[in-house]
């Protein structure tokens, strides 16, 4: 007999296969436009400076940035000084669609994962509200993302994220913990040399 149940958080939605090939084409082609403008840069964990394992970029007219002083959303790129390119219009329709009661996205967090970089299981909670969801896009090779409870001991589950599917964090699942556990390295073409992409849009002010 098993006797643990899995507790399934109402408020995670996961949409596999969201954007088909074509789509996930065109967007990265808009990324890349947007990494061009807005380089990757290398974020490093506040109080001890340590890097990242992921490079980040933003568009919209916030970004997330993380440094030796802590985490915030800023209008600019914290190398070029420039104001964060926009979001293109695939990513303000997918939120229009998955989330059409809350405000307009605006940060899109741009993580770019090469093989062996991954993300440590944190709550997205920089936010001045946590009545919109996060909404992720995954492009490029699959990951196992792993997702708990709103508590750090939760126990929590995994499940692989392939190039195309959206991720909705929302309602009792807004403030769930949850990281990428490792990329498979191979498992998609779609980014020339490999690695991958996941897109995070949020709502940062209240409306
Ligand atoms: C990632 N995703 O997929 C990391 N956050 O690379 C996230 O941190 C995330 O997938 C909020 C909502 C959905 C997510
Ligand atoms: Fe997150």
């Amino acid at each position: 007999m098993k006797t643990s149940p899995i507790h399934a958080l109402t408020g995670l939605a996961y949409y596999p296969d969201y954007f088909d090939w074509g789509a996930q084409d065109a967007l990265l082609a808009e990324i890349r436009a947007i990494v061009a403008e807005a380089p990757l840069f290398q974020p490093v964990m506040p109080r001890t400076g340590k890097p990242f394992s992921v490079k980040m970029s933003n568009c919209g007219p916030l970004g997330w940035v993380s440094d030796i002083n802590g985490y915030r959303y800023q209008p600019a790129h914290p190398d070029t000084g420039r104001p964060w390119p926009a979001m293109p219009a695939a990513l303000t329709e997918l939120w229009d669609r998955l989330a059409p009661e809350a405000p307009p996205p605006e940060a899109c967090l741009i993580n770019f994962y090469e093989p062996g970089a991954r993300m440590g299981l944190h709550q997205d909670r920089d936010e001045d509200m946590f009545d919109a969801p996060v909404i992720s896009v995954s492009l490029g090779d699959t990951a196992t993302f792993r997702v708990g409870g709103t508590s750090r001991k939760d126990p929590t589950r995994s499940f692989r994220l392939a190039s195309g599917d959206v991720v909705v964090l929302g309602g009792d699942a807004r403030l769930a913990h949850h990281g990428i556990d490792r990329i498979l390295a191979g498992t998609s073409t779609l980014l020339k040399n490999g690695g991958r992409i996941n897109l995070t849009l949020r709502r940062v002010t209240a409306a």
